[in-house]
């Protein structure tokens, strides 16, 4: 949009009066932030109903990514990025004399979501708006967020988020749009005039679906998307509830899973994925039906994606909709349901795919279990020539649960895995069975970055200077970058890049000391870990590296770069091992950080509460990337992409996105190391593997273990004794020490190419011409093109 400077200041100026009764000179940060937001939402106001009135007007098809979790980060920068106004709102800011970055820094960031999954869906909003493809999230909007971590003399402790406390700037509610999900009570099925079964319910707990709209605007495009979030609420009218009933009710959006794979309070998960896709889903359907007489079009003017399984039950809940009350009959209902549907499976550990015992699930969704119990039903008879021992194993039904993810391939047209690897392994082994039944329903669609965040806004001094350097087309083609390729050979340019890293290392070291007291050395290697804490992703790993090096410089055998280690991830409150983790790191930390024999050599920071906005002061810093998860265990991953985006240089297994990484960039440029998900399989079958022998016959891993038990390491004698188990008594499940030589010898070959800086800053511009490819404004045009059959308004491709 057109603002000049004081036209901006002059809007501002009137906000804070009109909102606070303030002059904008006294105004606090708080009431500056709320001013200033409120100003955007204004200006946003007629895009994002023109947005609407357009695609209802012209028909358009709609996406409707459905997902349990979003982790949005703040959204002040992105949407004055987006509408194009940040730097003239910045000068203005300069100008009143009004520090915006503190401003900016107001804002909550919402935790509804744990990690990669919920801000992928994040970043899939912000892409769909920004090519310009009508594609509305559907979520909850959790009373409270992912749990605040903070450090108690090592050990991880949880704190709640009441990130609503003040309010909500950018979400309105939309209580004329709510609808009513029904639960439990019982289904009879009586004939009708029309001569079908009419489905009637009785005894239901109904709850009160209430939308909470967000604005989502796309990248100076004029294109504004939804974000609808829902909350639960007892119903106004009927039946008078007790207190405790009505808690029940509450408690559908009360908090965020912190976890995805505990026993404990099941129901409840359960009852949060019906009520996201029931209430979805019953306002899809009505707002269709304003416009539409019959249900031909709907599969051509509606999509909806299912991210993960958790809103898998999409499928029966549409089927529900199109058979009780549209009334159509099975088979028109099943062909738009299935092409409606897409699916997208995020993980290939086995304990983190979901099934629900029938004993649950039944009693609470009655009409949508006999749904599910047709459909697997009618799967049956549909292959009935086919291997039955393989039709068997791969049913939504089996062995008394529901499983979710072979509900979702068989309910979708297209079923998607987030990286090269991950989806060939879903094809070979996860999902092999319908793999053979069903192939062409399968692609890849390999994960993406919001770039505009990473680079655009939370990388200024890098953003600045590629602008100088290759002109600002990089800001709206992704793929732009390339041209940067040609100045690794020029030592002017890899100076200013590298005075830009250290631009954001101070501005890293700043914030570090004045969150946890330490004061990291700017001069150092910033060498960063960013991600859940599990046991796969092998923070461990890292740790011991780090072990290594405390003992060499103990030894007095100096050498190597200035080291400091930057940790960062929360533990999944249950998850016991994973804690220990923590205080195994943070006890080391403590140990090197104090001990002045090696603290001018090595530091390690472990920063507490990871967050987007955490994520977006760390990456901008960073030299390496650690990526060291288990071949064959991570999906793709995401920080792997921020983080060579900005310019760190990858050391990596080949595990997940890390491959696609590879191949972008070259073998020379990313530092590589460790089993292949082949060879770990072998092992597995083979049983060939035995971390003791590795223990005892490598005095070098032996070293760096004992340290674990030895009392090397003060104030880990459990935490110590348990990990040290892991690895030698339970023989080392995600194969720590298989890797660990590799690694060290990875780790030393990176040394000695950051100690050349022009070897390194050639490696870096590698990097950073070559991240392009990572935008999710690509990904998302081929979900758009391959899955959801829909043209950008602003074309994009990734070749
Ligand atoms: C994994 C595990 C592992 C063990 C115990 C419990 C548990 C619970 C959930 C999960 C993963 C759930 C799905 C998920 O978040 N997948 C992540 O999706 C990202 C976006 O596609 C991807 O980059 C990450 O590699 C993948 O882990």
């Amino acid at each position: 949009m057109a603002l000049t400077v004081s036209e901006f200041e002059r809007a501002y100026k009137e906000e804070v009066l009109q909102l606070f009764a303030e002059s904008w000179q006294t105004a606090s940060l708080d009431q500056q932030f709320a001013a200033l937001a409120s100003l955007v939402k204004r200006y946003s106001a007629s895009d994002w109903s023109q947005t609407k009135q357009a695609v209802d007007h012209n028909n358009e098809k709609q996406i409707y990514y459905f997902s349990i979790e979003f982790l949005p980060g703040r959204m002040l920068a992105t949407n004055l990025l987006n509408l194009g106004i940040l730097t003239t709102v910045e000068r203005a800011f300069k100008e009143m004399g009004l520090n915006f970055k503190r401003v900016l820094g107001m804002e909550v960031d919402p935790g509804l979501g744990n990690g990669g999954l919920g801000r992928l869906a994040s970043s899939f909003l912000d892409a769909m708006a920004s090519i310009g493809i009508n594609g509305n999230g559907n979520g909850l909007r959790y009373q409270t967020g992912l749990f605040k971590q903070d450090f108690l003399n090592g050990y991880q402790v949880e704190l709640p988020d009441d990130w609503l406390r003040n309010g909500y700037v950018w979400e309105t509610r939309k209580i004329e749009r709510a609808v009513v999900v029904r639960f439990g009570g019982e289904v009879n099925l009586l004939p009708s005039a029309d001569g079908r079964l009419l489905a009637q319910y009785r005894h239901t707990e109904n709850v009160l679906a209430v939308p909470y709209d967000i604005p989502q605007i796309g990248y100076r495009n004029g294109h504004v998307n939804t974000m609808r979030l829902w909350q639960a609420e007892p119903p106004a009218m009927g039946q008078p509830l007790t207190v405790a009933q009505r808690e029940e009710i509450s408690a559908i959006s009360q908090s965020l899973y912190p976890d995805d794979s505990t026993e404990a309070g099941r129901r409840l998960r359960l009852r949060q994925e019906y009520f996201l896709v029931s209430a979805g889903l019953q306002s899809i359907v009505r707002h269709y039906r304003k416009t539409h007489q019959d249900f031909t079009q709907f599969a051509q003017t509606v999509a909806v994606h299912i991210n993960d399984t958790h809103p898998a039950m999409a499928i029966p809940e549409l089927m529900r909709l199109l058979l009780d009350e549209v009334r159509l009959d099975w088979d028109s209902a099943w062909a738009i349901t299935v092409q409606v549907m897409s699916y997208t499976n995020h993980t290939l550990l086995q304990e983190a795919l979901e099934t629900w015992s029938i004993d649950l699930f039944a009693p609470l969704l009655p009409r949508i279990y006999q749904i599910i119990q047709e459909i697997d039903h009618r799967f049956r008879s549909a292959y009935h020539d086919a291997d039955p021992a393989l039709i068997d194993s791969i049913a939504p039904l089996g062995h008394n649960m529901v499983r979710m993810a072979y509900l979702a391939v068989w309910g979708s047209h297209a079923v998607n895995g987030v990286a090269a690897l991950h989806t060939r392994l879903l094809e070979e082994s996860v999902l092999s069975g319908w793999y053979q039944l069903v192939p062409e329903r399968f692609s890849n669609q390999t994960n993406g970055i919001t770039l505009r965040r990473w680079v655009q806004l939370a990388n200024r001094p890098l953003a600045k200077l590629l602008d100088k350097t290759i002109g600002s087309d990089w800001r709206r083609s992704p793929l732009a970058i390339e041209a940067l390729q040609p100045f690794a050979d020029q030592p002017k340019f890899l100076h200013k890049l590298a005075a830009a890293k250290l631009k954001n290392k101070r501005s890293l070291a700043a914030y570090v000391k004045r969150t946890v007291g330490l004061s990291i050395a700017t001069d150092a290697m910033f060498d960063v870990q960013i991600k859940r804490l599990h046991a796969y992703k092998r923070q461990l790993l890292h740790l011991l590296r780090i072990i290594d090096q405390y003992q060499t410089l103990k030894a007095g055998l100096a050498g190597g770069p200035k080291y400091v280690h930057i940790f960062a991830a929360k533990a999944a409150p249950g998850y016991y091992y994973a804690k220990e983790i923590i205080k195994a790191i943070n006890a080391t930390a403590d140990l090197i950080n104090h001990d002045p024999e090696v603290n001018q050599q090595l530091q390690v920071a472990f920063l507490p509460n990871y967050s987007v906005s955490l994520a977006e002061r760390i990456i901008a810093a960073a030299d390496v990337s650690e990526q060291i998860s288990l071949a064959g265990k991570e999906a793709s991953g995401t920080s792997n992409m921020k983080l060579m985006a900005t310019g760190a240089v990858t050391l990596a297994t080949m595990d997940g996105a890390n491959i696609e990484i590879y191949d972008a960039v070259g073998a020379a440029n990313m530092m590589t190391f460790g089993l292949s998900s082949e060879q770990v399989l072998q092992h597995q079958r083979n049983f060939d593997y035995s971390a003791r022998d590795l223990f005892e016959r490598d005095p070098r891993i032996h070293r760096i273990v004992s340290a674990l038990i030895d009392g090397t390491i003060p104030g880990i004698e459990v935490e110590g004794q348990d990990i040290y188990q892991s690895l030698i008594q339970y023989n080392d499940e995600y194969f720590v020490l298989a890797d660990l030589k590799a690694y060290l010898d990875a780790g030393a070959r990176l040394d000695e190419l950051y100690l050349r800086p022009e070897a390194w800053g050639k490696m870096v511009v590698a990097n950073l011409a070559a991240s392009g490819r990572f935008s999710s404004d690509l990904t998302v045009a081929g979900y758009a093109r391959d899955i959801w059959h829909v043209t950008p308004e602003n074309q994009v491709n990734r070749h």
